[in-house]
C-alpha cells in the first residue's frame, strides 16, 4: 500500500476524525512540530535567564510561572480552514502565528510590561505583532498581553525563523481565563446571557484586586525594585 505523504493527508483530512491517525502518517508535519518545540525551548530559556538575573538583582520574581504548549492538530486544521488558507505543512509555517505557545504568570501588571520590553528588545527576537488586551480587555473580560514573536533557530540544514505567540498576564488574569476557558467546553448552557454577564463580572472584580495590589506594591517600593 502506497504511504500517504503529509501534504494529502491533510487535503483529505475530516475535522475532527482523521486527526487522530494524523501523526501516524505525517513524518513532514512530526518535523515541523519538532521545529516549532526547539523555538519554544529557545524563548523560554531567554525567559528564565532574566527571571533568574531579576531574582539576583532585586531579590523576587517578577515570573511567578512559564507553560507552554504546541497547539493540538485539529486546532491548527480547524484554524487554517476557517481563514480559509491552503492545508499544507508549509501553509501551517507560513500562515499561523501560534503553534508554539508560551504562557508566562508575572506577580504584577508592570512586571508584565518589564518582562515583554526585556524580550523584545534582544536582538534576536523580532516582534511581528502585540495584542494588549489588558489596555483593551476582550468584550467578554479577558486580559492578557499577547505577542508573537520570531526567533532564529539553528537546525543541521540551516537557520529557520520561527514564530511562537507569546501570552503575558497575572496570577489573577491566569485563574480567570484558565476558569473560564473550562467552562467554555459546556456547550448546551441555559441562560448564557446571565453566565457572559457574571463571568465579565468576575473579570473586571479581578482586574480591581490586580490593580491594587500594584499600588500596594507601589506605597511599599515607592522607588521600584530596589538592590540590596
Ligand atoms: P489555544 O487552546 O490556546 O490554542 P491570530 O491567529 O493570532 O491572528 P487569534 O487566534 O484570534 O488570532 O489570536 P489572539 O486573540 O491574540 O489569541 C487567541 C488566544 O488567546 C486563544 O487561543 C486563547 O489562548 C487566548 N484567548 C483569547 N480570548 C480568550 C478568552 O476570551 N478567554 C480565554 N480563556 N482565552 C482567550 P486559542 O487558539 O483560542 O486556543
Amino acid at each position: 500500500m502506497e504511504k500517504n505523504t503529509g501534504r494529502t493527508f491533510l487535503e483529505n483530512a475530516q475535522i475532527p476524525e482523521d486527526f487522530g491517525a494524523f501523526m501516524e502518517y505525517g513524518k513532514e508535519f512530526e518535523a515541523l512540530i519538532m521545529r516549532y518545540k526547539c523555538a519554544i525551548r529557545e524563548v523560554q530559556t531567554k525567559l528564565e535567564v532574566l527571571n533568574d538575573e531579576l531574582s539576583v538583582k532585586t531579590n523576587r520574581n517578577p515570573i511567578s510561572g512559564i507553560k507552554s504548549r504546541i497547539k493540538k492538530p485539529v486546532s491548527i486544521l480547524e484554524k487554517l480552514k476557517r481563514q480559509n488558507c491552503e492545508i499544507s505543512i508549509e501553509s501551517i509555517y507560513e500562515n499561523l502565528n501560534d503553534v508554539a505557545g508560551i504562557r508566562v504568570i508575572c506577580s504584577f501588571i508592570d512586571d508584565i510590561y518589564a518582562v515583554a520590553n526585556m524580550l523584545a528588545v534582544q536582538d534576536d527576537i523580532k516582534v511581528i505583532r502585540v495584542k494588549d488586551y489588558i489596555k483593551n480587555p476582550k468584550p467578554g473580560g479577558y486580559r492578557s498581553y499577547h505577542m508573537i514573536v520570531e526567533i532564529p533557530v539553528f537546525f543541521s540544514d540551516g537557520k529557520q525563523d520561527i514564530r511562537v505567540e507569546v501570552q503575558i498576564r497575572t496570577i489573577a488574569m491566569d485563574f480567570w481565563a484558565s476558569l473560564e476557558h473550562q467552562l467554555r467546553y459546556k456547550k448546551d448552557v441555559q441562560n448564557n446571557e446571565e453566565i457572559a454577564y457574571r463571568l465579565k463580572e468576575c473579570a473586571d472584580n479581578i482586574s480591581s484586586v490586580d490593580q491594587e495590589m500594584q499600588e500596594i506594591r507601589k506605597i511599599m517600593y515607592p522607588n521600584g525594585d530596589v538592590d540590596r
